[in-house]
């Protein structure tokens, strides 16, 4: 079980400091930090429409996830499905502090994420439904939605495999900065249980030595599968693991602190300091998959206790409500309307079909699989150089 120091209500305090369409938040306590001489701010300031943005994101999360629950329960959704519900305030707040020039690389709980990254929820359900206009054309399902126009390198289905990929997406942006600007920074989202991996600690050292803008970003939600931190980890101080690189731990269902502490992660990693280990406490509410109940490792009390105390939407929308942005019964409406926006998209996934048989040699590295018409790769790089070949010019 938790101990008490991670289950501590998330900081909802607002400050009286006002201005026209802007608020300041108190975020003090949302972070610990290691290795650091500066620290995120203390207090965030956040204009209404801001606000209201993340939580409609947020809210259609939640909503898309649960949805994707009912299907799959209703047996239109087929396979591995691993959802994100209790975890929204992460995806948002890194959401909202990078850009689509940023890469961002995460582990098979990536629904959100495409979201976020040029998708709808018609594209991610559609590509659990198998259907042609699905987020990956039916060919990756729930683990391995991917977009290279918005920058994001998918969902990977192997634990930890993302993060020595992140690395290389960092080393690519350290190579291609533009003269007098900041570095474009990469993340790679992976969980507690990954934390531990052996390729991660390797990918970590050649970050440090080359400096890379590489942001490691633990989603800590106390589980790996159906087993609790304290049981697979000889350490839980997961922003501490980078040792000499510094690390920042963050409280995950505060989405304005997670913005806060992602810009200045963003910062530091972008000016040329090299990588930076991010924690963020989180949860998550579904078991570890569609497979998994969720209750024979952890009681009801305990996620009972995390939703009426840390759920990272009630957490907003009393932020929306203190700072005067937005009235109970304008919340109301709110989620009702993306209620039914995201029935709408779903109806509308299923009207797509599977995608047909001409794309069955499409997406796959061989250009052309007539047969005696084979391409090859451009360069195949031989065990000798000079016996290495140069097709196609
Ligand atoms: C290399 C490898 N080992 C084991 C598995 C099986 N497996 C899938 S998810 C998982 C637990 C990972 O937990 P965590 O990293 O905390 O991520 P979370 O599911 O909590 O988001 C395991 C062991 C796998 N997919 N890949
Ligand atoms: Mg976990």
């Amino acid at each position: 079980m938790l101990s008490s120091r991670f289950l501590r209500p998330a900081a909802a305090r607002v400050s009286a400091t006002r201005f026209m369409s802007s608020h300041t938040f108190d975020i003090s306590g949302c972070f610990e930090t290691h290795n650091f001489e500066t620290a995120p701010a203390e207090s965030v300031e956040a204009t209404k429409d801001e606000l209201v943005s993340m939580f409609e994101l947020m809210y259609t999360m939640r909503r898309m996830e649960i949805t994707c629950d009912n299907e799959y329960k209703a047996r239109t959704i087929r396979g591995f499905c691993h959802l994100y519900d209790g975890q929204e305030a992460v995806a948002t707040g890194i959401e909202n502090a990078l850009t689509h020039d940023d890469s961002w690389i995460t582990s098979y709980r990536c629904h959100c994420v495409a979201l976020c990254r040029g998708g709808s929820v018609s594209k991610v359900v559609g590509e659990l439904f198998g259907v042609a206009d699905g987020y990956s054309g039916a060919k990756g399902g729930s683990m391995h939605m991917y977009n290279k126009e918005h920058n994001f390198y998918g969902g990977a289905g192997i634990v930890g495999a993302q993060v020595p990929v992140g690395s290389g997406l960092a080393f690519a942006n350290k190579y291609n900065q533009k003269p007098g600007e900041p570095m474009n920074v990469a993340i790679a989202c992976y969980g507690d249980g990954a934390a531990n991996q052996g390729q991660i600690w390797e990918a970590a050292n050649m970050s440090a030595l080359w400096k890379l803008p590489m942001i490691f970003c633990i989603e800590n939600n106390h589980y790996g599968m159906g087993t609790s931190m304290e049981r697979h980890s000889s350490i839980n101080d997961y922003y501490k693991m980078g040792n000499a690189i510094p690390g920042l731990r963050i409280d995950g269902m505060n989405v304005l602190a997670v913005k806060e502490g992602m810009r200045f992660a963003k910062e530091y990693c972008g000016a040329g300091n090299g990588p930076m280990y991010i924690e963020m406490m989180t949860y998550r509410y579904h078991g570890h998959s569609m497979s998994d109940p969720g209750t024979t490792y952890r009681n009801r009390e305990e996620i009972d206790f995390t939703r009426s105390t840390r759920d990272p939407l009630e957490f907003i929308k009393k932020c929306l409500m203190d700072a005067e942005f937005m009235t109970k019964e304008e919340i109301t409406a709110t989620e009702k309307r993306i209620r039914k926006e995201v029935q709408a998209e779903v109806l509308e996934a299923k009207k797509s079909s599977p995608p047909g048989l001409d794309q069955l040699t499409t997406d796959i590295y061989a250009k052309d699989l007539t047969p005696g018409n084979q391409a090859y790769p451009d360069f195949i790089r031989m065990p000798d150089f000079a016996n290495s070949k140069t097709f196609n010019n």
